[in-house]
């Protein structure tokens, strides 16, 4: 392992001004995605979206650092046979790859799920690094309810993020590590803190113990935050405060940066988020965004399976990751939303 590389990698997927495209979305995930804008998933449907995203010239290069592709996305060609990965690269983009295989149920703890995809994975990441992926994205779901999660849901997705990440620096790719919270349910804000706050320290403990080299990683959490259906939403400054404060305790600050994921947030509460977190400052690691369903949702609105609307859906994407890459510089204001790219 060349950690001096994986580390610049990291920075690089980090740099203030810019975010990671979470466009990894799987077979079934896509498929509910384009049914809300009744466009059939097919694989050129598939293809044609996604290439709309890597041509829109001024977001790939102004505002993406990297984007995390789906296994099918990763040896897709556009139309013009030019393949998918080399677009992201032309534009000064990171292409990287989602490498865990879902969900599967865990034995003996009723509605707790463990991510899946170890098996192999050594040999995988080896192709995807060929084929250009410079960094990979593992998720572990945890859910919020009555007597969950358990200890035992924690630690076997610790165990698994870090085997994953393991596997990853050796070979040469910089791992996201991706340990997400759920919003849904009706939890209030602390009771995402503390489970947010168990979840990243038994992760960390795990890295630890698995030799993971913090320098060499991203890390991918959620934000402090009500659960959805919690009737007492938190504002926009106590949930950047108390992320804030969950953070500084919970993540070295040998890690260089964290890239959240949004979760169900709406668009503009995830960009609200994310500035008024780095208009905080002073922070030991750097703040961005991993967004997919935040930065998406526009763009997959507006484009509505046509091809007449791939310009405007390429602006929806400029728009969306211009306001969240001025929000990773704490550099947005809601007046800025109406001025549409
Ligand atoms: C884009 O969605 C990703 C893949 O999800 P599935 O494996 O369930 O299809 C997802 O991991 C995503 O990268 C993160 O959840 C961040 O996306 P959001 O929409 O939460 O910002």
């Amino acid at each position: 392992m060349n950690l001096h590389d994986l580390n610049k990698i990291a920075n690089a997927m980090v740099t203030p001004g810019k975010g990671i495209l979470a466009a990894d979305e799987s077979s079934g995930t896509i498929k509910k995605r384009f049914d809300a804008i009744k466009v059939e998933s097919t694989e050129d449907n598939r293809r044609d979206y996604r290439e709309m995203l890597f041509r829109s010239t001024e977001a790939m290069s102004k505002y993406v650092s990297g984007v995390i592709l789906y296994d099918e996305t990763i040896w897709q060609n556009a139309k013009d046979g030019t393949p998918l990965v080399k677009l992201i690269e032309q534009a000064g983009a990171i292409p990287g790859i989602k490498v865990d295989e879902g969900t599967q149920a865990l034995p003996q703890c009723p509605g707790e799920l463990v991510t899946v995809g170890l098996d192999k994975l050594a040999e995988r990441l080896k192709k995807y690094y060929e084929r250009g992926a410079r960094f990979a994205k593992w998720r572990a779901v945890i859910d919020i309810g009555a007597g969950i999660p358990t200890m035992t849901a924690i630690s076997v997705n610790a165990h698994a993020l870090a085997r994953y990440a393991a596997l990853c620096q050796a070979a040469q790719i910089v791992p996201i590590v991706e340990p997400e919270v759920l919003m849904d349910g009706d939890h209030d804000i602390d009771r995402c803190y503390d489970v947010t706050q168990r979840v990243l320290n038994k992760t960390f403990q795990e890295l630890r113990v698995q030799r993971v080299e913090l320098e060499g990683m991203v890390l991918k959490p959620n934000m402090a935050v009500s659960g959805k259906k919690c009737a007492k939403q938190a504002s926009v400054d106590e949930v950047a405060e108390k992320t804030v404060r969950m953070l500084k305790a919970c993540v070295p600050a040998a890690v260089p940066g964290i890239a959240f994921l949004s979760g169900g947030q709406s668009d503009e509460e995830a960009t609200a988020h994310l500035d008024a977190m780095n208009k905080i400052g002073g922070l030991p690691w750097k703040l961005t965004f991993s967004y997919g369903r935040a930065l998406q949702a526009a763009p997959q609105k507006a484009w509505s399976g046509k091809a007449e609307n791939v310009a405007a859906g390429q602006r929806a994407f400029t728009h969306r990751a211009r306001m969240n890459a001025l929000a990773s510089k704490g550099e947005w204001e809601g007046g800025l939303e109406k001025k549409v790219a």
